[in-house]
């Protein structure tokens, strides 16, 4: 009898053991990018960045007036950092390369020797530590060269991409085996063009983030297409883009079509690579066509893509990169309301974003809500099919820099949870979890008063001293046994 229940109870903890276990293969890492942390903004042949003459001209529009001119010193300190993933016990470490580090001169044409002897070094040092490299090929950092040609908005920025592109493959490919070209098109083109608050500070809603968006689509299609054809054969890598995605319910079941629509443009970026058909996702594209043509408009203000050009988009993607970090409840826009994070849908849509009341803050716009997370990686697959998602970001704001960080910790947990419970219940084909982020770092409009980091980065001290936080040591615990 006694061993029976023994029997039982074993069985019984092997359960919610596996219960709790991620499947094999499953894996771990934690990222940053270029301009947050790597600092050196002016050392050897590197030429500025739009985040560079961004906060250099406008310190008023970053919170504490600072900037990414030293950050973390990571261009210093990479060895550091390595040793940090290392002890974390990271899988992979995802981080951006500076376009202006690499090529000064934005173009193909002059590769800068301490540039690639930076990336090489650190790919070379991750590699050496059983840490896999993921490569961002942009971060938001544009050579300012090409922005001052119209970047983002000049539809040859597409060659200027997939030039670059080919350099990067090139060097590293070799061993380099995920690669994503855009980090958060919503950032770069909506956030950007609608508010002007972000690099390269342009304000023109409804124009200048439509333009963008369309030539980013065509210049991640470009640098796909790159590897696909140059490399891949020789390589064998896996090339995405990542999209941020936030979570949007209802607020009240009058708002459910206007949530409806609000997903479809939160899909702007996706549809034209991930679905069948290709394209802008139908119902946007005809919303801003009819309400454009109201407008006075000759043609839509969301530019078209020729058939030639939805072909040329469409499945260029190895993997779905998301990062998730907050949700949103969707209602109509009142009198009065003002254009906030997440700024999606605001000016066209005319749609309000505003959190629900139980979901924990953290600093700003970052209120945590861990089901949502589920319910994304649910909504991509019911849009789009069984693709393999990479979750390439997520984690947690504090104002405060303890090392306790309680708060951060349960985000983490909950989220991870959330994670599981979308690839064992839900059957969703999520391979790949990152934290954001590695360490603290430039936290674009919020300076350094936003920390982000599972690592303390202390900023008053000239060598950038990193402090593991409680949320790194459950972080690396949760590695160690590929379970929560
Ligand atoms: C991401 N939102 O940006 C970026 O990829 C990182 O560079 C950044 O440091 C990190 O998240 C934290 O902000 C986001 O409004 C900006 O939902 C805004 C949102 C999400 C992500």
């Amino acid at each position: 009898m006694r061993a029976l229940v023994l029997v039982f109870v074993i069985s019984a903890l092997t359960l919610t053991c596996s219960a709790k276990q991620f499947p094999a293969g499953f894996k771990f890492g934690a990222a940053t990018a270029a301009y947050q942390v790597e600092g050196a903004w002016n050392v050897s042949d590197k030429t500025p960045s739009i985040w560079d003459i961004y906060t250099h001209d406008k310190p008023h529009k970053i919170l504490d007036g600072s900037n990414g001119d030293i950050a973390c010193d990571s261009y210093h300190l990479w060895e550091t950092d390595i040793q940090l993933a290392k002890d974390l016990g990271l899988h992979f470490y995802r981080f951006s390369l500076s376009w202006t580090r690499l090529l000064p001169n934005g173009f193909a044409n002059k590769i800068s020797e301490d540039g690639v002897r930076y990336y090489n070094n650190l790919i070379d040092g991750l590699l050496a530590n059983g840490i896999e490299p993921m490569v961002t090929l942009f971060h938001w950092d544009l050579p300012q060269n090409l922005q001052d040609l119209g970047g983002m908005t000049n539809p040859l920025v597409a060659e200027w991409f997939g030039d670059y592109s080919r350099v990067a493959y090139t060097l590293f490919g070799d061993r380099v085996q995920t690669w994503s070209t855009f980090n958060e098109p919503v950032i770069i083109c909506d956030a950007a063009y609608e508010t002007g608050d972000l690099a390269p500070g342009i304000v023109s809603p409804g124009i200048g983030n439509y333009i963008c968006a369309k030539n980013l689509m065509v210049a991640h299609a470009t640098a796909y297409r790159i590897y696909d054809e140059e490399f891949r054969a020789k390589f064998n890598g896996k090339v995405g883009i990542v999209n941020n995605h936030v979570w949007y319910a209802p607020y009240s079941s009058e708002h459910e079509d206007l949530t409806f629509l609000a997903r479809q443009l939160g899909f702007l970026y996706s549809h034209p690579i991930y679905s069948e058909s290709g394209g802008w996702p139908p119902s946007i594209e005809s919303f801003i066509a009819e309400k454009s043509e109201k407008e006075g408009y000759v043609t839509s203000r969301l530019p078209g893509f020729t058939s030639e050009e939805i072909e040329f988009i469409k499945g260029t993607a190895d993997y779905y990169g998301i990062n998730y970090y907050t949700s949103r409840l969707v209602l109509a826009a009142r009198a009065n309301s003002t254009l906030t994070w997440p700024t999606n849908g605001q000016v066209d849509l005319q749609v309000e974003l505003v959190p629900d009341a139980s979901w924990t803050a953290g600093v700003e716009w970052l209120v945590s809500n861990p089901p949502g997370l589920r319910a994304q990686l649910n909504l991509i697959k019911e849009q789009f099919g069984d693709w393999e998602i990479i979750i390439t970001e997520n984690g947690f704001s504090t104002a405060s820099d303890e090392l306790d960080d309680v708060t951060r910790t349960q985000y983490y947990k909950d989220h991870l949870e959330q994670v599981l419970l979308a690839i064992t219940e839900d059957d969703v084909n999520v391979t790949g979890y990152t934290a954001w982020s590695l360490i603290d770092n430039f936290e674009w409009n919020s300076g350094y008063t936003s920390r982000f980091g599972i690592v303390r980065v202390d900023f008053s001290d000239p060598l950038r001293s990193r402090t593991p936080r409680a949320s790194a040591h459950y972080y690396a615990d949760v590695i160690k046994h590929h379970s929560l």
